[in-house]
């Protein structure tokens, strides 16, 4: 999933204060300094805090800079800085974080094996669950409010253990091919490493300032991290996360390019990298003893939102040239088609299913209210299934009936609509919490029940029954994002993210 486009309507939390003024910045350099520059690092890259850079804090409203600033975050080690500092000097230090530091951050091959910390031995720990859940029908849960992660028994539905994450893990952790190890990737970049069957971290290390996700090879050997900053690729390798090599995402044409998102392609053997800066999607081949050297595709557009044809032969991704979707043959690098699609596409967050022995793919949109459903041996669209308003997420599962989405930048955020994937109608509208935002659903392994997310600081993890849809069970959490099935993951079964 890239969507360069969407960052504006990402803006997360309540205004309070309005930064005002003109800035001097020259007074918020001391202030950082003298008040922030212990916690959050020299050049701002981080440290016992998160890093201030605009990369960072691209996603944040200014308001709500300022208002942490002056207020502090509540349970965590930021504190609040009304009292030492007054109101246009806060505005000021709004203004400065936003704004690149005057020398470049940098973070070298040598940064990353200094931040490199093994926690435990695998060798010398238990290679059996040392739990009674299945292991292949555990839960990864992100709890994106404080900052924490939940491994919940997916036939329980209780929490197993619950630690601290790095700062805005974001996008899909991935796991080894036997389910037992998982990779979680923070937006700060630090990859960790967790251990499903011991309930314990292994490995840490901060692959680069600020990286987007990280893909698994098939055969689990090697993890990929894709960063913006700097803008390069991190292999490492998955049984401690000790650095491999660097690649920098150079184009033919010499221009350097941020990396958009990695992703395992199983059946090609491969890692697929999207570069934003380029017109070329690489692919890196992961077979025996591989030297990651690019095989470059080059493309006619700036491609953004990737997905994958079932078999992983074709590449959907938005452009804007095709004015919607465009179909590539990851094989020849020739566009197959354009897909003429109203509105912002969220290819990324799409999924398939089959309807009368065909492949669909259906893809919420997020400017638009409506999921549009796509025949994948036509590639024509065959419906737009109105909504009640734009969405980010679509699931579903092979044994269910249904494909949840939810209206996430609506006034109707609290509602979920169901679709039923033979009708290719809406069957149900449920709001689960009235008021508060409902988004992403995960199945369990078997596909007869699911979790659903809602995302608000009282916020829960939802369990129903995906037949009955009859709430079965309600787990507090603290802004739950995602949910990850370690089954549907290790499988790439139908229906979920891979
Ligand atoms: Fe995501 C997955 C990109 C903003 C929650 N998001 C992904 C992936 C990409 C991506 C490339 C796939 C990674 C993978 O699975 O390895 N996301 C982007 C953006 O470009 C965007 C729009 C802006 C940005 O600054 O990154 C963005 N994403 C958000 C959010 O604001 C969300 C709602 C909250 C958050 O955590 O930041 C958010 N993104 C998610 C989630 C997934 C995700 C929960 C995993 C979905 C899944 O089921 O696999």
């Amino acid at each position: 999933m890239r969507c360069w486009w969407l960052t504006p309507l990402l803006w997360i939390g309540a205004a309070h204060g309005s930064v005002t003024g003109v800035p001097d910045l020259e007074q918020a350099e001391r202030d950082y300094q003298q008040h922030c520059q212990q916690c959050h690092g020299v050049n701002r890259i981080g440290g016992a805090g998160p890093a201030l850079l605009p990369q960072s804090l691209s996603r944040i409203k200014p308001d709500e800079i300022r208002q942490v600033i002056e207020n502090g975050r509540p349970a965590s080690q930021m504190a609040a800085f009304g009292a030492v500092l007054e109101a246009a000097r806060i505005d000021s230090l709004t203004h400065y974080l936003q704004r690149p530091p005057a020398v470049e951050p940098t973070w070298s091959e040598e940064d990353i094996r200094h931040s490199h910390r093994v926690l435990a031995d695998v060798a010398t720990l238990p290679d059996k669950p040392q739990h009674n859940a299945d292991p292949l029908n555990l839960f990864v849960v992100v709890e994106a409010g404080d900052h924490h992660v939940d491994i919940v028994d997916g036939d329980r539905f209780e929490v197993l253990a619950r630690f601290a994450s790095h700062f805005a893990v974001h996008g899909g952790p991935k796991f080894s091919p036997d389910g037992r190890f998982v990779y979680l990737a923070s937006r700060d970049g630090w990859i960790s490493l967790y251990d499903l069957h011991n309930l314990k971290l292994i490995a840490e290390v901060r692959a680069g300032l600020n990286t987007r996700n990280l893909a698994v090879s098939k055969d689990g050997r090697w993890v990929l991290v894709g960063n913006y900053l700097p803008g390069n690729l991190a292999v490492l390798d998955a049984r401690d996360l000790s650095l491999v090599k660097i690649i920098e995402t150079v184009g033919r044409d010499g221009q350097a390019s941020r990396v958009s998102a990695v992703y395992t392609a199983p059946p090609r053997n491969s890692f697929i990298v999207a570069l934003k800066d380029v017109k070329e999607v690489w692919e890196l081949s992961t077979g025996p003893k591989p030297d990651f050297a690019p095989r470059r595709i080059e493309v006619q557009d700036q491609l953004d939102d990737f997905s994958f044809s079932p078999d992983y032969h074709q590449l959907l991704a938005t452009s804007r040239q095709a004015q919607g979707g465009q179909v590539i043959d990851l094989d020849s690098g020739r566009v197959v088609t354009d897909i003429a699609l109203p509105g912002m596409p969220h290819l990324g967050s799409g999924t398939y299913w089959k309807r009368d022995g065909r492949w669909l793919f259906a893809t919420p949109n997020i400017s638009k209210g409506l999921v549009s459903v796509i025949d994948l041996d036509t590639w024509k669209v065959i419906k737009q299934i109105p909504t009640l308003g734009p969405g980010f997420f679509l699931r579903s599962h092979a044994n269910s009936r249904y494909a949840w989405t939810d209206v996430f930048f609506a006034q109707d955020n609290d509602a979920v609509h169901l679709i039923d994937k033979q009708t290719l109608e809406i069957a149900h509208t449920l709001r689960p919490m009235p008021g508060k935002t409902a988004a992403h659903v995960e199945f369990t392994r078997d596909g007869r029940h699911l979790l659903l997310s809602i995302w608000d600081t009282d916020g829960a993890l939802i369990v129903y029954d995906s037949n009955t849809l009859q709430e079965i069970k309600r787990l507090p959490m603290n802004k739950p994002s995602g949910k990850y099935n370690v089954g549907n993951k290790i499988e790439f079964v139908e229906g979920t993210s891979h």
